[in-house]
């Protein structure tokens, strides 16, 4: 395998003034007619290189006379001697019909779809596929009627038409030049909902979401998301949309969340159907935030794209932060950012440890499939965050007005954003904050506090620190960042002592002092997670719970709790003071001491404290084993795994009562209700029945059983049934085939049930995963299946799949071994768990090497798999 470098970078020795495709589809093949306008940008130059992947070439003509001046090999077609400007026109032949790789042209449950990012496009017609060669797109296609109705691509609908013998055609035009990744067509049977919004100038747009006939019914939500999105995106950022028509089409078989194509976006089916009896809350709030995700793009990525792939944060990251303000303001800033949190500390932070670790704007790939991860995505969007948090909104709106005025219709890089970010605030964002794009790794910042109460001063110290990661393994690659750290103080009764403030950190170490303080206050330190870094901060348990109890800060007071129960369970595990690697002998009961405060700030916030109650339930909820153990790395597994089991269930029964109690209070809001006071109540809710199931008792069996049978939405559906779950009861067992037996015709409702095995915490869970694999539902060229049951069970269900037996990690390998001959992208991704072995014990880390050692030896290996799986045993 090749490994391409940023520093290789060159532009195109073409450039393509505008391109013509025409598709003729059947069941058995595809035929591709290109016509390519190229002109030359350095006249020196005598051949054309295009790439190509998979095609079948039938002709090839220069300026409309057949040539064979060529060369075709694997992957692309090479030109000889062509003129400065000229036409190329090409005909080949394509099979979506047997594409399991979900990139190309590909058919999914009879629908032809296409998916081009990042390199999908060379699998349709040969091209220069890359980022930075922009044109505008002429699209016939031409199908069997019957087969396939409705007919779309990017742009405006041109021409329709009868074809003769059952066949019709659509012509579709984009007046906006693209890259090649965001070409798509869509051929089948589809239906459709619309709607028709005005934008601010007054131009009306058709909005309109397609879907397999049978789940129409539940696309509407997502329509009203869309509309949501274009309306924010104005009134925020004074971003328009600039087409007549946004075209989003619901696929089952895709490989990841949606895709931004020019007005017409493809969508995973999980991202757009739903109703309140088939998808949870959280459901809902993810087709919303993917919705408007994939809408921003149209500026933040579309309207000026990437230079190469190698600056995918530019677009990303900037649309990560963008989807995180819209979804902040349909919801609460809080929740939205506890979310954000979530995913950077326990997946992003795991991601830099690792062997893939890679900086923002990577400077090498061997497949770029492998970079569309949690550090271009999110690290990415928390880079953007920085900025926001440096420069004020007013500012960075003045930024990106500016970057877009600047860049509309380029393709561009990290630089040229931080320059105009920069250029608009006055403040550099191209010198030392740019390592945030060039350094891997997560850096730590510590700080001290210092207390005199004599002269009535208290001083924090904060330092950074930068370890060396897998991919800069010098500790010389590692240099001071620039951290923005928002901090508060409070009394011991949780008053404010002064308004919110921020540090920037631009030194490796730097003190602030403040005075006339009477008493050590409680310091509220890296509020609302103002930057991606790990904080080493030893303060009191007293200090934390009163930082749970009274901060107005939700990132502090959820951070502070999980503190608390830290160590709590490290004083079950009782190493406290000399971490030990193999198991022990847990205690039974956590200190009384320790659990009395414990279950008074939980009573606090069950009965006195007045936080919305969507947040309330992110903060009642415990922590995974998976957290507890990232936050415990000294200690093994199955130590963590077992004082866990021990906290949750004290503190259930302890709390048992006043839960009881908020749950016997009648509900005030139907189930169907999408409202978010609805939406809350339902959260605050199920986050209390979820803590008194870890009791594990029969009330709490009975409880969950009933809460399950009076269910008439899936967010009450599936919490119950997640509570059942707990326990290997009749009851869980009746709750999961009632559950098969309403929901066995729908496939996203159904993906919940394959999860729902796959995470029970049961030795016996892995036989049940192998049995589901042959399950009639479950297609392992479905990846929504195949990551709601392998998935679950190997990145959800720490404790059984890393079982000391090592059977979880042969299940995989062999898993991914199939997966590789057929979605190597997925089969890739799939791998993550096991790359992760540096964080086990010794005996899991053989075994662990062992399955991966068996997997690069695999002949043959996609570059995808190879790259990860090689990289991971370095
Ligand atoms: N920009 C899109 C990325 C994407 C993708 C990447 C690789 C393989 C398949 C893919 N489908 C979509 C989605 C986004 O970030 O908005
Ligand atoms: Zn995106």
């Amino acid at each position: 395998p090749q490994t391409q470098y940023l520093a290789d970078y060159k532009r195109a020795d073409f450039t393509i003034e505008q391109v013509t495709l025409d598709f003729s589809l059947f069941d058995n093949q595809t035929i591709v007619t290109s016509k390519i306008v190229f002109k030359k940008t350095n006249n020196r130059v005598k051949n054309l290189h295009l790439t190509g992947e998979d095609l079948t070439l039938l002709s090839v003509s220069i300026d409309q006379k057949e040539t064979s001046h060529y060369e075709v090999s694997d992957t692309g077609l090479t030109i000889k001697q062509v003129p400065n400007e000229f036409t190329l026109s090409t005909q080949v032949l394509i099979h979506p019909e047997k594409n399991t790789l979900l990139s190309g042209l590909y058919r999914s449950n009879a629908i032809f779809c296409t998916q081009c990012e990042a390199e999908g496009f060379r699998r349709i017609t040969y091209f220069l596929d890359r980022p930075d060669v922009m044109t505008t797109y002429q699209v016939r296609i031409e199908a069997d009627k019957t087969q396939y109705p409705v007919l779309l691509s990017n742009g405006n609908l041109v021409e329709q038409g009868d074809a003769g013998q059952n066949r019709h055609f659509a012509m579709w035009h984009d007046p906006f030049p693209k890259p090649s990744y965001l070409f798509a067509l869509v051929a089948g049977d589809l239906a459709c909902i619309n709607k028709t919004t005005t934008t601010q100038s007054g131009r009306d747009v058709l909005l309109e979401i397609y879907t397999e006939k049978a789940f129409i019914n539940q696309a509407d939500y997502a329509l009203g998301a869309l509309e949501r999105s274009l309306k924010w995106d104005e009134e925020t950022f004074n971003l328009a949309y600039d087409l007549d028509r946004y075209m989003i089409v619901a696929i089952s078989d895709f490989n990841a969340g949606a895709m931004e194509n020019k007005g017409l976006n493809l969508f995973n089916a999980k991202y757009v159907l739903a109703s309140p009896e088939t998808a949870t809350d959280k459901d809902f709030f993810n087709i919303e935030n993917i919705i408007g995700h994939e809408y921003f793009h149209n500026w933040s990525g579309n309207r000026v794209t990437c230079r190469d792939w190698f600056q995918l944060s530019l677009k990303e990251g900037l649309t990560v932060f963008r989807d995180a303000l819209f979804s902040a303001d349909m919801t609460t800033k809080g929740y939205k950012r506890l979310e954000e949190v979530r995913t950077v500390r326990d997946h992003q932070f795991i991601e830099d440890q690792g062997p893939m670790s890679h900086p923002v704007r990577p400077s090498s790939y061997i497949e770029i499939n492998n970079f569309y991860t949690l550090t271009v995505y999110e690290k990415g969007g928390e880079i953007i965050r920085m900025m926001y948090q440096m420069m004020g909104a007013e500012t960075f709106k003045r930024g990106l007005a500016l970057y877009f005025e600047r860049h509309d219709g380029q393709a561009v890089t990290v630089e040229d954003f931080a320059t105009a970010m920069s250029d608009a605030s006055g403040i550099d964002l191209t010198g030392q904050f740019f390592r945030w794009y060039t350094q891997s790794g997560t850096p730590t910042v510590r700080v001290n506090s210092l207390y005199d109460a004599q002269s009535k001063t208290y001083k924090l110290t904060f330092s950074q620190h930068h370890l060396p990661t897998a991919d800069q393994a010098n500790q010389a690659d590692k240099q001071d960042l620039v951290i923005p750290i928002a901090y508060r103080l409070f009394d011991e009764a949780g008053q404010s002592l002064c308004d919110e403030r921020t540090i920037v950190l631009t030194e490796s170490e730097k003190t602030i002092e403040f005075g006339s303080l009477s008493k050590r206050p409680v310091a509220s330190i890296l509020r609302n997670f103002s930057a991606p870094v790990r904080l080493h901060f030893e303060q009191s348990i007293d200090d934390l719970h009163t930082l749970v109890r009274f901060d107005d800060d939700l990132f502090v007071r959820y951070d502070a709790l999980h503190h608390i129960l830290k160590s709590a369970v490290s004083q079950l595990i009782g190493q406290q003071t000399t971490p030990q690697k193999t198991p022990q002998k847990t205690p039974q009961s956590i200190p009384q001491s320790t659990l009395t405060q414990l279950v008074g700030t939980y009573e606090y916030l069950l009965t006195k404290d007045n936080t919305p109650a969507i947040e309330k339930a992110e903060l009642l909820a415990l922590p995974s084993l998976s957290v507890f153990f990232s936050l415990l790395p000294e200690h093994p597994l199955d130590a963590v795994d077992q004082a866990v089991k021990t906290l949750s269930a004290a503190l259930a029964q302890q709390m048992s009562e006043p839960l009881q109690a908020r749950l016997s209070t009648p509900c005030e809001h139907e189930e169907h209700d999408l409202s978010f006071a609805a939406v809350s109540e339902r959260s605050y809710r199920n986050a209390c029945l979820q803590l008194l199931s870890y009791a594990g008792d029969t009330d709490s069996i009975a409880r969950a059983k009933n809460a399950y049978d009076q269910a008439q939405g899936m967010t009450n559906r599936l919490a119950a049934l997640e509570a059942l779950n707990q326990t290997q009861s009749p009851e869980r067992e009746a709750a999961l085939s009632d559950f098969y037996q309403r929901f066995e015709s729908d496939p996203q409702a159904l993906d919940k049930w394959f999860a729902v095995h796959a995470s029970a915490d049961f030795p016996n869970t892995i036989d049940t995963v192998k049995s589901l694999a042959t399950h009639p539902k479950f297609q392992l060229t479905n990846p929504n299946k195949v990551r709601a049951l392998y998935g679950t069970f190997c990145m959800r269900n720490l404790a059984q799949f890393h079982h000391p037996s090592g059977q979880g990690y042969r299940l995989l390998s062999d898993l991914i071994a199939t997966l590789d001959t057929i979605n190597p992208s997925l089969a890739a991704r799939m791998a993550s768990p096991l790359t992760q072995w540096q964080r086990f014990d010794d005996a899991r880390q053989d075994l662990m090497k062992t399955a991966l050692t068996t997997l690069v030896n695999l002949q043959p290996i996609s570059d995808d798999l190879y790259e990860i799986i090689s990289k991971s045993l370095a």
